[in-house]
């Protein structure tokens, strides 16, 4: 087999690529290591920014999103037991859109078959080959059978745990990482929000974020310790935890319900330096992870995918390297900007374990600043909705 673009991964990053090359004329193979099913059960992302949204209306993905999407004009900040409104329309002149990325991967995945891009789901032991010369290829068996993809271009989509990135020479790429001793214990239930917008809650307990997936369908997050273990929370612990981080107004509206989906998520910055090895080309978590406290993670991988398919597309069919060559320094520029927005928010936010009683007053002062000057607000907003491409 063979084709312009092998792309490794059908995550967001990889279906959007897939779809933005075949836009502007080139041909690619998505080589994927779990079934549809599996990608599509996973529970992630809510929030799209402008630009992403743009990217999907670009390669015609956006059709249900707007109709089923949530616009959502504030989030709101809440510390002292009162919630602050962070003005993001009034601020910037711009939204974001409450859409699961479960229903990206949907749309995307759905679009891909209906023009017959072809996937291959459930592929095993995909190795990668020759990337540093002029003709790599990638081998994978599926159903027993060992295959070879012939290739001009790899585009590495697979995420933080994929192959890619573990593939290219360790003196060959440097990395950057913050681990922070905390998690994410998340929940999913059909009960409507407790606000029409997201509060992001920084308490004595502990961080907490209501979130959503509609009007009828919630998404609620409080900060755990590591070792915390998910049998241990039962439906009704979860929300009586939820319910002592937020304000008596919101407590007192918050509806619970049975949980249709718990899961505990660790949290990290990490960068890979360069996204680039020879013909092979990082996008999305395998190149970079955000905390999910600024909502930047899928945002992240729609710009990298941007700029690389523009690359690509320069190289496939104008012989040209020059948009290839910068595509590196140009996704890190954008990408380190985001990775110090979410590590900033998270560090606001999260109780830390060893933090002292003036780091607590400092986290005080700084939210206090933040919801009275206009400035601070701005730049917060601004950073939210997505800085430019
Ligand atoms: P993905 O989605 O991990 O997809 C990678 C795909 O590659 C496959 N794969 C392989 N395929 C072939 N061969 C191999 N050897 C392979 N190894 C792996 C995997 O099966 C998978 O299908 O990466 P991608 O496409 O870069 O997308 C990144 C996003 O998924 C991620 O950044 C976001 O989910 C992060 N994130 C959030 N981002 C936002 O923009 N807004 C949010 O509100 C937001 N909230 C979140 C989040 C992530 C979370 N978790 C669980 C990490 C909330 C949470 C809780
Ligand atoms: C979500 O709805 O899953 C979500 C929203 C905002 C975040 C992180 C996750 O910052």
């Amino acid at each position: 087999m063979r084709t312009q673009v092998a792309i490794i991964g059908s995550g967001p990053a990889g279906l959007l690529l897939g779809q933005l090359l075949r836009e502007a004329g080139v041909d690619s193979v998505i080589i994927e290591r779990k079934s549809r099913d599996y990608v599509l059960a996973r529970i992630r992302a809510g929030v799209l920014e402008q630009g992403t949204v743009a990217l999907l209306d670009k390669v015609g993905a956006g059709a249900r999103l707007h109709a089923e999407g949530l616009p959502h004009d504030g989030v709101e900040l809440l510390f002292g037991a009162r919630r602050h409104r962070i003005d993001l329309a009034g601020l910037t002149g711009r939204h974001v859109t409450v859409y699961g990325q479960t229903e990206v991967t949907r749309d995307l995945m759905e679009l891909r078959a209906a023009q017959g891009g072809k996937t291959v789901f459930q592929a095993d032991e995909v190795a990668l080959h020759d990337f540093d010369g002029s003709r790599p290829f990638v081998t994978y068996r599926h159903g027993g059978v060992e295959t070879r993809l012939d290739c001009d271009y790899i585009a590495g989509c697979d995420g933080y745990h994929g192959v890619s990135r573990a593939s290219i020479p360790a003196q060959a790429i440097r990395s950057f990482e913050r681990v922070y001793p905390f998690g994410w214990l998340g929940i999913l239930a059909d009960v409507p929000p407790v606000s029409h917008e997201l509060i992001y809650a920084g308490s004595e307990r502990g961080f907490a974020l209501c979130s959503m997936r509609s009007a009828t369908r919630s998404r609620y997050y409080i900060q755990c310790a590591l070792d915390e273990r998910i049998e241990d929370w039962s439906d009704q612990r979860f929300w009586d935890e939820l319910r002592l981080r937020l304000d008596p107004a919101s407590a007192a509206a918050l509806k619970t319900g049975p949980s249709i989906e718990k899961s505990i998520a660790p949290l990290r910055s990490f960068v890979a330096e360069p996204m680039r090895f020879g013909r092979l080309f990082l996008a999305g978590d395998a190149a970079h992870i955000v905390p999910p406290t600024g909502a930047k993670g899928l945002n992240l991988a729609a710009g990298d995918v941007h700029y690389l398919s523009e690359a690509l597309a320069e190289a496939v069919l104008e012989g040209s390297a020059a948009g290839i060559d910068a595509y590196s320094q140009r996704a890190l520029a954008r990408v380190w900007k985001a990775e110090r927005f979410s590590w900033w928010l998270t560090s606001l936010l999260h109780r830390f374990p060893e933090q002292s009683p003036f780091e607590q007053r400092m986290q005080q002062a700084e939210l206090d600043y933040l919801v009275s000057s206009r400035h601070a607000m701005a730049a917060l907003a601004e950073n939210y909705v997505g800085l430019p491409y």
